[in-house]
C-alpha cells in the first residue's frame, strides 16, 4: 500500500467510525448534521494516520486505535471550523466546500466547533473498549498530551499570536513560535500518543516527540508555501490569504526559495532522526515525505 492509499484507508475508517459513533439520540438534528459536515468525507486525516503509523511500529492494531484517531480528527476539525470564522481568518471555503459558518450560519459555526472539541474527547475517553484495552492510566496520559497541545501554551496561544503578529514586522523566531504552538504540538500529539500506547521505551519516546515537533513545523512551513505556490482547486481552500492578510510566515521573512530549502533540510534531519531508532518507522517516514512534498 503506498502512502496515498494508506491515507485514504485511514480516512475511510475514521469517517466510518465517526458516523457510527456520533451521538444521535438527544442531539438536535441540525447540530448532528453540522458535526458530520465538519468531519466526515473531508480532509487528509494526516493526524489519524500519524497515530496509526507510530503505533503500528509497535504492533498495535488500528482497530483499537480508532476511537483516539477519530477523536483527534474531530478536535482538529473543530480548530479549522473556528479558524474560518469571520472573527478569525474569515474564510468561506474549506475542504472543497463552503466553510461551516457559510453553510450553517455563524452561531452554528461556533457551536458545532465547540461540540467537535467535546465530542472528540468523548469519543475515546468514554469508549469502554478503548479504556479497557489501554487502561485508565494510559487513557489519561493521551488525554493530557492532547489537552496540553490545545491550551494557552499550545493551539489557542498560537492562534492568539497569529492574530497579534498579523500586519507587523516579525522575526524568524516569532514565526517559529507561532508554528510551534498553532500547528506543531497538535501534529506531535498523535505521534507521542502512538508511542505511549505502543509502550515505547523512554529513549524512543523522546525521539518520537522530537520527530513529531519537527514534522509539525514542516507541516506549517509547507502549508504556508502552498498558500503562495498552491492551487485553490487542489487545496480545497482559498490561496494567497497570507500575503493579503499580512500573516507572520517564514515565506514573508525568508522568501519562497529559502523557505523551500529550509523544508528540504528539515526533512533530511527527520530522516536521520528516524534512522537512529530501534524500531522501524517506514510508514512514519513516508508520511513525513508526503507532508513536505504534498500539493494539497
Ligand atoms: C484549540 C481551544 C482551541 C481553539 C482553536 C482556531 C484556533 C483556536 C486555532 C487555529 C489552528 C489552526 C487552524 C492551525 C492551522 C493548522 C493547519 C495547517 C491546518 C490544516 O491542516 P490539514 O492540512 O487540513 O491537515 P485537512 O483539511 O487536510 O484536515
Amino acid at each position: 500500500m503506498n502512502i496515498e492509499q494508506f491515507l485514504k484507508e485511514s480516512a475511510r475508517e475514521v469517517d466510518e467510525f465517526i458516523e457510527a459513533k456520533l451521538p444521535s439520540r438527544g442531539v438536535p438534528p441540525r447540530l448532528l448534521e453540522a458535526l458530520k459536515y465538519g468531519t466526515v468525507g473531508g480532509g487528509k486525516k494526516v493526524r489519524a494516520s500519524l497515530l496509526f503509523a507510530t503505533a503500528e511500529a509497535y504492533g498495535v492494531e488500528r482497530k483499537v486505535l480508532l476511537p483516539l484517531a477519530a477523536g483527534i480528527e474531530m478536535i482538529h476539525a473543530f480548530s479549522l471550523v473556528h479558524d474560518d470564522l469571520p472573527c478569525m481568518d474569515n474564510d468561506d471555503y474549506r475542504r472543497g466546500k463552503p466553510s461551516m459558518h457559510r453553510a450553517f450560519g455563524e452561531a452554528m459555526g461556533v457551536l458545532a466547533g465547540d461540540a467537535l472539541l467535546v465530542e472528540g474527547l468523548n469519543l475515546f475517553m468514554n469508549d469502554p473498549h478503548f479504556v479497557k484495552t489501554f487502561g485508565a492510566r494510559k487513557t489519561l496520559q493521551v488525554a493530557q498530551v492532547i489537552l496540553s497541545a490545545l491550551g494557552g501554551k499550545g493551539m489557542v496561544g498560537g492562534q492568539v499570536l497569529d492574530l497579534e503578529y498579523q500586519g507587523r514586522d516579525v522575526t524568524e523566531r516569532e514565526v517559529y513560535e507561532i508554528y510551534l504552538r498553532k500547528t506543531a504540538l497538535f501534529i506531535q500529539a498523535p505521534v507521542v500518543c502512538g508511542g505511549i500506547l505502543g509502550k515505547a521505551g523512554r529513549k524512543e519516546r523522546r525521539a518520537l516527540a522530537e520527530f513529531g515537533l519537527r514534522l509539525g513545523q514542516c507541516f506549517q512551513i509547507k502549508d504556508d508555501l502552498l498558500d503562495v505556490t498552491g492551487e485553490s482547486a487542489v487545496l480545497g481552500k482559498t490561496v494567497g490569504k497570507d500575503v493579503k492578510q499580512d500573516k507572520a510566515t517564514l515565506v514573508k521573512v525568508r522568501g519562497v526559495e529559502a523557505t523551500e530549502r529550509i523544508l528540504r533540510e528539515e526533512f533530511e534531519a527527520i530522516k536521520t532522526l528516524l534512522s537512529t531508532l530501534e524500531h522501524s518507522f517506514e510508514r512514519l517516514l513516508e508520511l513525513a515525505r508526503f507532508v513536505v512534498e504534498r500539493s494539497y
